[in-house]
């Protein structure tokens, strides 16, 4: 069992106190038969899943094919903890379509099957973004009419084949550099600004109920970067273009949550917006000290709560639920620790931030 920080009620034993020794026996021997069927309660409150749903919001991991298909250790921590999943590779562009035409469902379906089976919301990840294109993709030298095209049936596809069983769509991921200008990439160059509500409109058509999300990085804080994607929803909106979230990706530094994230979050809030966390990490230069650890708890608790205390907060989803299989040591050499199980399993104090910032009495 995780640990909380603070012992929960204990219900029976307020009952208990004021009564007479052999009533109080007589009870407990009635307490002791009807025990086993309040463990599933008592249990499913105190997991992440049971707050995120007490509030009506979710909380979701990133799941890898790999542990998803060969580690039951995992599937038991995901299932027990977590009411939504996102798919941390296999909806991409590359897992999809690694050959014009020929599309590759296996690992996608594998995941939106195993959410179905276990209570669990999906969020699509992600429909356009300038990496993990497939090469035929990257280098077929398309004109803007056939990439426009390319790209509206990528949409209508995959859209359509998950159509009523995802509830958020990454329709748009990373599409500005870091000083507010948009990124170059495959769609920037050769369609222009154009694809970003062009993208939403097809999605929308393809499926009508799934809320459909403008992802990135380092956007949580107020800065140029979440100015520019401000002023972008802001004109979407503006052209009852169907966008519906905003999704902060969260890749934290421990100690590095910034202090304007939620005011930040806020303000997409304000224009109407879902606002979610969508890949949330905390990643710890290695080796981690108990200090580090502690904080990257603290951590844990304010990055859900910046959202959690906004207005139209959908949910959490962090990237990942072990630090066994985190992208992060790959990428930040040095770094790693960045999630709320560690590589064994146990529960790490950031489980109970995590916990706590989805518990609104802890
Ligand atoms: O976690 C993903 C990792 O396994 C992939 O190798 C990587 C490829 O770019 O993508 C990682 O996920 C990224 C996500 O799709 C978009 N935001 C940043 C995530 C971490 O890089």
């Amino acid at each position: 069992m995780p640990h909380t920080s603070r012992p929960r009620p204990h219900r029976r034993r307020r009952v208990l106190r004021p009564l007479p020794l052999a009533v109080a026996g007589a009870l407990i021997a009635t307490v002791a038969v009807t025990l086993p069927q309040l463990t599933p309660d008592a249990s499913a409150a105190t997991t992440l899943r049971g707050f995120a749903d007490a509030r009506g919001v979710r909380v979701g991991a990133a799941v890898g094919d790999t542990p998803l298909t060969s580690d039951s250790s995992y599937t038991t921590v995901l299932d027990r903890e977590f009411n939504s999943v996102t798919a941390e590779n296999a909806m991409k562009w590359d897992a999809l379509e690694p050959s014009r035409g020929s599309y590759n469902w296996a690992a996608a379906d594998r995941l939106v099957n195993h959410a179905a089976s276990h209570d669990q919301g999906v969020r699509g990840h992600t429909l356009v973004w300038y990496s993990q294109l497939p090469s035929w993709l990257k280098n077929g030298n398309f004109s803007a009419s056939q990439l426009n095209t390319i790209l509206k049936n990528h949409i209508d596809t995959t859209v359509g084949r998950y159509k009523g069983r995802i509830y958020a769509w990454d329709v748009i991921n990373e599409t500005f550099d870091e000083d507010g200008s948009m990124r170059s990439s495959l769609w920037q160059d050769k369609l222009g600004t154009g694809y970003i509500a062009n993208a939403l409109r097809w999605a929308h058509a393809a499926d009508p109920a799934a809320k459909l999300y403008i992802n990135d990085y380092n956007i949580e804080a107020d800065n140029a970067k979440s100015d520019a994607l401000y002023a972008l929803a802001k004109q979407l909106l503006a052209q009852g273009v169907p966008l519906h979230g905003i999704g902060f990706q969260s890749h934290f530094v421990v100690g590095q949550v910034p202090s304007s994230m939620k005011a930040n979050l806020k303000r997409f809030s304000d224009l109407g917006l879902e606002v979610s966390v969508t890949e949330l990490d905390i990643r710890i230069p290695l080796p981690a000290s108990t200090a580090e650890l502690a904080q990257q708890s603290t951590d844990y608790k304010t990055a859900s709560e910046n959202c959690l205390g906004v207005p139209r907060c959908a949910g959490v989803t962090v990237w990942g639920l072990t630090d066994k299989y985190s992208w992060v040591p790959g990428t930040f050499s040095g770094y790693g620790a960045a999630l709320p199980y560690n590589e064994s399993y146990a529960a790490k104090p950031a489980y109970t931030g995590l916990s706590n910032g989805l518990n609104p009495n802890a």
